[in-house]
């Protein structure tokens, strides 16, 4: 299988947890790709027609693209058990969403400097973003702590990629501060071996 990859990219980085977790690395060849919503660059438009990686090549059918579909194809493959059994899963599912949204968030803001020139840029908006972002913060904090401190899923592994992007890119908004639960649980998931192996890089 071949995926698209880049080593910044959050959604990537949920799909190289699995692997890593699932001791699966060797089944993937790793595609860098590189671009953004105004220039594509060299990200896969012809395997995902919305120009956004993580994508998935594999042998038996056409390329899978949105990270979360892509991790429930590799869990059902690999057999990693990473969603669990309803009525557990929607809780799984609702906490993934969590963290995707996060990182999702994340992402437009960084466009927002990065792609964008300064004359067009709203700051407004960029605050709009960070507070979808507070609010789910708050939401893991007050209703979701005793689910990430259960048997590891894709939900962990969700918030936790989203939260390594929040230090990597948005350092200066101290997403600790007022979390100290999720920073704590954080702490200790990111030492996870499959978390030190897949560290966000420019
Ligand atoms: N919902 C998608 C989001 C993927 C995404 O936004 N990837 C970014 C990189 S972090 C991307 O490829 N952006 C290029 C673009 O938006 O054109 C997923 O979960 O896979």
């Amino acid at each position: 299988m071949k995926l698209y990859h880049a080593p910044a990219s959050p959604f990537v980085r949920k799909v190289m947890v699995l692997l890593h977790e699932a001791r699966a690395t060797d089944r993937v060849t790793l595609v860098p790709a590189s671009g953004s919503p105004l220039d594509p660059g060299t990200l896969p438009i012809d395997r995902n027609p919305l120009g956004k990686i993580p994508a998935l090549e594999r042998p038996d059918g056409p390329t899978l693209y949105d990270s979360r579909v892509i991790t429930r194809y590799l869990d059902d493959l690999l057999q990693a058990h990473l969603y669990p059994a309803a009525p557990r899963l929607w809780d799984t599912l609702v906490i993934e969403a969590t963290g995707d949204g996060i990182a999702e968030a994340a992402v437009l803001m960084r466009y927002e400097t990065f792609v964008r020139p300064e004359a067009t840029r709203s700051p407004a908006w960029a605050d709009a973003q960070w507070q979808k972002i507070a609010r789910a913060l708050a939401a893991l904090e007050q209703r979701w702590m005793s689910h990430l401190s259960g048997p590891l899923d894709m939900g962990q592994i969700a918030v936790g990629s989203a939260l390594g992007y929040l230090d990597f890119r948005h350092a200066d908004r101290d997403w600790r501060a007022g979390h100290p639960a999720l920073a704590d649980w954080y702490a200790a998931f990111d030492a996870r071996p499959a978390m030190r192996a897949t560290a966000p890089d420019a």
